[in-house]
């Protein structure tokens, strides 16, 4: 363990003691730590880490300690809202309101027929509402336009996983990145997005000195500031160092013969594509100093254990789902995989967007089964008890895909449940038009930036309101227990569409309700079935196991009653026709692989090699937008601030956007700190002020993407492109083209909007909390 001693990190406000504590998960982001939840008459009045938890240990980071001022908030929506002839949103009975939902599905169905309607969900609910998304969206509303702000995510996770071992799941834990030797993040700035996670690698590398930490990243992130060796590549260019990197590995003969005989193939196909790939031709394609990708690349030839994690440097990024498959070549070919310390850990961001994956509420079917195999499909309709022609076979569309269907008039309901698409997807002056053009239901606990296309607005109950598991980023599957109930008027996720489900009338076969559970475990216990036997097993599961071990990871059954630390641990990968759940797709172009083509691949139960050819970002920067524009996180803010807004500590501490510009760029340009510039790419404007510095390196500018209002003019989205990757089909939010100009205007000198990420103790810790006015 990383950590010795107990420490628990709490932020509750109220006078005198607390009435009690209720079992939970912090609901904020994809390291899933446990926590209690304070509640002192009937309300949320804070929150502590668990100390017993394995995630945390008792450890919260600034935003865990500060989610539930949200609950709290005032401007909490309490009812429904309707769009009536005058334009505006008004208040309206759930009746009025779900009746208007639910003609509105029926008359789409009627006049459109099958694929007609769309939800798109989210990676923060609960596993729960995404598997009752999947039934009532295959077998209720018979659509395969299912998707999810996991598209924005984690959608190359998933696909990356696919094409090189069959199935969905990551194979390396937590528990290995603590035994690792060697830790590599790549695109992954774990400081500010995983705090906690951050904190027990940097604890064990004070107590041992291990792990070695290679750190990938354009920016001189605070993560980069702790590793032993940073690589500084050139934005897009993550393919061409691996490339660099694999071959070394395999011309120095650091390769594991055995492993890669035994348990893989492709070797022949991928090691000709590495073949232009020298050290020299890597170093000046990727800006890397060549002592530097040396280093590397003779370090990871040679480390005895590898933990590599991605995250947006590489998903968001030009050949996204290639890199990840470079990652997953690099360690099959070193055979570091299945065993402790080893394997990639292709990260989820969000709190539950793998449960959503797992579940099936997001492009493919429950429990890792295969849309494309009628076998796959025939089990999936009589655990249903459908009629097997009734669900509709895919493919599956990405958000990008399902905004040009609604372009062309094809959608009549969108459903919008628990993402702000209108801050966080890209270009998205294009997207509110589309959603402008079809009928929207907006599911959310408050008015945000998406209101404005939503012509029904349904109130949402908010963690610690309701109760059900979420799967956080290494496949442990956690349980949150409801602490208060929700403010009057608001419903849960679950209980609106367990509502429409019944309003709608589904059947299964025999006449009976589709949906017949009517609690989460009731749902969890359905749920359990039909994992069974699959990748992400879950039926040695219950919500009363998972409070007693503080979570679980999958799969979990009678070989594996407490769970399983890391998959492949036998070296028997999901690759076999029949028991894979996809026969993926050609690398370079996304074309999805027929099963004769891929059992032509003859993989049956061992890792797949790909060609890793590199393609440069589609946009780069020319005369007229000479500058990379780069977008991410700051450690202060979740996404779109619905939540961390509206805590004092963090609102005070990263109040607005900036661009971060080099100070040699700057000084060429004339920038002072403070100034305000216009960024501009072919899409839109921003004015920010100007914050310059050595984080990012010259030639290129981030913007965080937190600031979304539609009044601001700080939007990164009106400035990113809708290109998308043509596997994982997500979006390149990390490159595009832009310029910068001075304004004239400036606020002078004070701080600019962010507060550096090393003062996160002044904010997260309990003695600092302002009174808020109504507490009790
Ligand atoms: N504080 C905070 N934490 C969060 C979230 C949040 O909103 N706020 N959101 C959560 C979610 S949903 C997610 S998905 C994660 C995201 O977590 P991260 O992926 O760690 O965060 P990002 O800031 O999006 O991007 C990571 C890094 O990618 C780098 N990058 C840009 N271009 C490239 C490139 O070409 N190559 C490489 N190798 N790197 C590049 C950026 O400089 C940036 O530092 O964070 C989770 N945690
Ligand atoms: N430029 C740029 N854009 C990006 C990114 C980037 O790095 N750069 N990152 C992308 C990534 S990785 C992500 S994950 C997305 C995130 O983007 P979004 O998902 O759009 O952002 P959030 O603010 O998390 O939105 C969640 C919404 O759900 C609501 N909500 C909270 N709890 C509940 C609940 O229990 N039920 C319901 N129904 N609603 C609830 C919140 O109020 C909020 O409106 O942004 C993407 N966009
Ligand atoms: S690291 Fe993530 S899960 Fe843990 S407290 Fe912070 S936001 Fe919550
Ligand atoms: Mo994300």
């Amino acid at each position: 363990m990383a950590w010795e001693g107990e420490r628990v990190d709490s932020n509750v406000y109220t006078q005198g003691e607390v009435d009690r504590w209720v079992y939970g998960t912090c609901g904020i982001c994809s390291v899933g730590c446990g926590c209690h939840v304070a509640v002192k008459d009937g309300r949320i009045v804070g929150v502590k880490g668990n100390a017993k938890h394995p995630t945390n240990r008792g450890r919260l980071g600034p935003k865990g300690e500060n989610q539930w001022y949200a609950n709290g908030s005032p401007d909490r929506l309490r009812t429904p809202l309707i769009r009536r002839g005058d334009g505006e949103l008004h208040p309206a009975s759930w009746e009025e309101a779900m009746a208007l939902v639910v003609a509105h599905a029926k008359r789409s169905l009627d006049e459109r027929g099958r694929n007609s309607v769309a939800i798109y969900s989210t990676g923060q609910a609960f596993l729960e509402d995404y598997y009752t998304i999947a039934k009532i969206g295959r077998a209720g509303l018979q659509t395969h336009l299912l998707d999810a702000n996991t598209r924005l995510c984690t959608a190359t996770t998933e696909f990356c996983l696919l094409q090189s071992f069959g199935a969905d799941g990551t194979p390396a834990s937590f528990d290995d990145v603590d035994e690792a030797d060697t830790l590599m993040l790549f695109g992954h700035n774990l400081a500010e997005t995983g705090t906690v996670l951050f904190e027990r690698v940097i604890a064990r590398k004070r107590r041992t000195g291990k792990p070695y930490l290679i750190v990938v990243d354009p920016r001189r992130t605070v993560t980069a500031e702790a590793a032993d060796l940073h690589l500084q590549l050139y934005p897009g260019t993550n393919v061409p160092l691996l490339n660099g990197i694999v071959r070394h590995v395999l011309e120095s003969g650091a390769t594991d013969e055995r492993f890669l005989r035994e348990h893989t193939v492709g070797y022949e196909k991928m090691a000709a594509a590495l073949e232009t790939w020298t050290l020299e031709r890597t170093a000046q394609v990727t800006g890397v100093p060549g002592d530097a990708l040396r280093e590397a690349a003779e370090r990871l030839g040679r480390t005895g254990s590898l933990v590599t994690t991605t995250l947006q440097g590489t998903y968001q990024s030009a050949d996204a789902t290639t890199a990840c498959v470079a990652i997953n070549n690099l360690h099959l070919v070193r055979g570091l995989i299945g065993k402790p310390g080893c394997g990639p850990l292709h990260m989820a961001g969000q709190p539950s967007s793998s449960a959503n994956r797992t579940a099936g509420g997001v492009g493919t079917y429950p429990a890792q089964r295969n849309a494309n195999d009628p076998k796959h499909l025939q089990e999936m309709a009589r655990l249903w008890k459908v009629d097997e022609h009734a669900l509709p076979a895919g493919p599956e569309k990405g958000i990008e895909e399902i905004l040009a269907m609604i372009e062309e008039g094809k959608i009549g309901l969108f459903w919008n449940i628990g993402t702000n698409p209108m801050v966080s997807l890209p270009n998205r002056w294009r997207a509110r038009k589309a959603l402008e053009s079809t009928f929207v239901v907006v599911q959310d606990p408050f008015l945000t930036e998406t209101s404005v296309v939503a012509d029904v607005v349904l109130p949402a109950a908010l963690w610690g309101e309701k109760e059900g598991t979420m799967e956080n980023a290494d496949r442990t599957i956690n349980l949150l227990r409801k602490a208060v109930e929700p403010p009057e008027g608001v419903r849960s996720d679950l209980e609106i569409l367990l509502d429409f489900a019944a309003r709608m009338d589904f059947r299964d076969r025999e006449g009976n309700p589709l949906i017949a559970y009517r609690t989460p475990e009731e749902c969890f216990e359905e749920w359990k079935e039909i994992s069974r036997g699959r990748p992400c097993d879950m039926t040695g599961i219950t919500y009363a196991k998972l409070e007693e071990h503080n979570g679980l990871r999958w799969p979990v059954n009678d070989e594996a009653p407490l769970g399983t630390p890391r998959l492949y641990a036998d070296h028997v990968f999901p690759t076999s026709p029949g028991v894979a759940q996809s026969y993926t797709k050609d690398q370079l172009t996304g074309r999805a692989l027929t099963r004769e083509e891929f059992e032509a691949i003859g993989a049956g139960g061992r890792a797949i090699l790909h060609p890793t050819c590199y393609l440069p970002p589609v946009e780069q920067p020319d005369e007229r937008y000479p500058m990379w524009l780069t977008t991410g996180r700051l450690v202060w803010h979740w996404h779109t601030r619905t939540k961390t807004g509206r805590s004092p500590h963090l609102q005070v501490a990263a109040p607005h956007a900036y661009v971060e510009i080099h100070e040699d760029d700057a000084a060429a340009l004339g920038i002072q700190p403070g100034d305000v510039v216009r960024v501009t790419s072919p899409r839109g404007w921003i004015e920010v002020p100007a914050r310059p510095g050595r984080t990012v390196q010259k030639g290129l500018v981030f913007v965080p993407f937190h600031y979304g209002s539609w009044e601001g003019h700080e939007a990164a989205n009106d400035l990113t492109a809708d290109f998308t990757d043509p596997l994982s089909k997500q979006p390149t939010f990390k490159q595009s083209a832009c310029r910068i100009e001075k304004t004239g205007r400036s606020i002078g000198k004070g701080p600019i909007g962010s507060l550096p990420p090393g003062a996160a103790g002044a904010v997260s810790s309990e003695h600092n909390v302002p009174l808020p006015p109504d507490m009790p």
